[in-house]
């Protein structure tokens, strides 16, 4: 019995060394907000970043648990790396849901500050209330709107992705693509500037409503891509790696 149980677990643990090596290197920040306890959150991309919370409480997500924010004063950070600067291209998702309260104008929902004013944007994704209940996002001061493609309604939940691949900005909602501009120049750079999920750096665009499901990648994902990833929690994204092993995938997410 003994034998058996340290085979298993050697076996567990081989699974899980391949998981974790066979993850894709493009995916940089894969935030399940599935704890549901405690302070800080866990990132699932072979990089194992963190995500330190301010205020924001455990609620039901769209996979699993997710962050409610208060639209007041929380705030969830990921310090700087140089995997999340996006130099070269990048996709950036989350699953919303949005409430009424929060800033007025811009409430943001992922935001990499390039200046430490705190609302000028390396990348960012934000509701643009201040035009209709947008989706709007930035790479650097090249703006672009989803306007009448794309209004937001409240209290629904959204997947919400941009892209940028050094020609292109696109914006997608639910996967489909609602607006795009052409890149101006490479993204701006932003070396020490945390990433900020549910407010701005200055903690004065506050967002109210959940957020879910948080993933970057360092290269612009395509539509089916993003359909895919749509469509799956954590456990699915470990999976796709390799689907025939439910084992690695089950160890992997239970272990933590
Ligand atoms: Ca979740
Ligand atoms: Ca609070």
């Amino acid at each position: 019995m003994k034998i058996v149980s340290i085979l298993l677990s050697i076996l567990a643990f081989v699974l899980c060394a391949t998981v974790t090596y066979g993850l894709d290197e493009s995916l940089v920040l894969a935030l399940p907000f599935d704890e549901n306890q405690g302070n800080e959150a866990k990132d699932f991309s072979k990089y194992g970043f963190k995500a330190n919370i301010e205020g924001a409480k455990w609620g039901t997500g769209k996979f699993g648990k997710a962050l409610e924010f208060d639209g007041v004063d929380d705030i969830v950070k990921v310090a700087d790396a140089p995997q999340l600067r996006l130099l070269n291209g990048g996709t950036v998702m989350a699953w919303a849901y949005i409430q009424s309260g929060g800033h007025a104008s811009w409430p943001r929902l992922i935001h990499k500050s390039n200046t430490t004013a705190g609302t000028g944007p390396g990348y960012e994704i934000l509701f643009d209330r201040a035009n209709g209940d947008a989706v709007r996002v930035c790479l650097g001061s090249a703006c672009v709107d989803s306007f009448v493609e794309m209004k937001l309604e409240r209290e629904k939940w959204y997947h919400i992705a941009m892209t940028f691949d050094g020609a292109k900005i696109k914006v997608y909602v639910n996967a489909n693509l609602v607006a795009e501009r052409n890149q101006p120049g490479p993204v701006i750079d932003s070396p020490d500037m945390p990433i900020i999920i549910g407010n701005s750096f200055n903690a004065q665009r506050q967002f109210q409503g959940t957020i879910d499901e948080v993933r970057i990648w360092s290269r612009a994902l395509k539509v089916d891509e993003i359909k895919a990833q749509m469509e799956i929690g954590i456990q699915g994204v470990i999976s796709s790696v390799d689907p025939n092993s439910k084992i690695a995938t089950t160890w992997a997410y239970l272990k933590n």
